[in-house]
């Protein structure tokens, strides 16, 4: 039954959904460390924590963009979660739920001791809008560790690629080129775990 799954040099023995949460009383039981996930709405989020976990279906991929309100939060080898947060500023969903959700994913960030970094997606054919900036800069300033990834590899050719990550490096101001993923080649996996298990496991006893 447990089939250890290996994705870039990770193995992984157990990928759970625990819960879904839409208020800071919701949040799981059990302290162990998270990373979350966020980005806007359809850049990839979903189908990154699946292609992370070896998994096809276990977080819903929405054909509905701007669907998913509340953080969820999946238990990767009983050791550590990753957390899959509402899209930012998603226009169709009106503001009052927008601002909410905005003022959540806020409360969440600044007051989960367990978080320890963000994983913010951008898309590289896409580029980033002033919203990507000012919530990257809200982390920031926030304290929050924050490494800026950019999705969908296969959908750029090599030009677009070397100009493009160039452009979200200088933007972010990075003092590294991101790491490129695809979630659907299944590119970057390796350097992305790489970075999660360094976050995981720091100030650990
Ligand atoms: N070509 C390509 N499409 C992707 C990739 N990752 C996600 N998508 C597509 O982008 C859309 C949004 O993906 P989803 O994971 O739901 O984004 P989320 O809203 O950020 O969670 C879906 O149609 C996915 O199939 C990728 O690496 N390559
Ligand atoms: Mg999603």
């Amino acid at each position: 039954m447990s089939q250890v799954k290996t994705v870039g040099n990770f193995n992984i023995f157990s990928a759970k959904f625990v819960k879904s949460a839409t208020s800071l009383s919701q949040l799981p039981e059990e302290r162990l460390p998270q990373i979350a996930f966020l980005g806007r709405s359809n850049v990839g989020k979903s189908s990154l924590l699946n292609a992370l976990m070896g998994e096809k279906n276990l977080v819903k991929v929405s054909s509905t963009p701007g669907k998913t309100q509340e953080i969820n939060f999946f238990c990767v080898n009983d050791a550590f979660y990753l957390v899959d947060l509402p899209g930012v500023g998603y226009a169709k969903v009106g503001i009052e739920k927008r601002e909410k959700m905005a003022s959540f994913i806020r409360d969440y960030v600044e007051r989960s001791e367990d978080l320890k970094g963000v994983i913010y997606l951008v898309d590289i054919r896409r580029g980033w809008t002033a919203m990507d900036l000012v919530t990257v800069e809200g982390l920031r300033e926030s304290k929050c560790p924050v490494l800026i990834v950019a999705s969908k590899k296969d959908k750029v050719n090599q030009s677009e690629l070397r100009e493009n990550t160039k452009l979200i490096q200088k933007k972010f101001e990075l003092d590294a080129p991101p790491i490129v993923v695809s979630s659907l080649k299944k590119i970057g996996l390796d350097l992305l775990w790489n970075e999660i298990l360094l976050s995981v496991s720091e100030n650990e006893e």
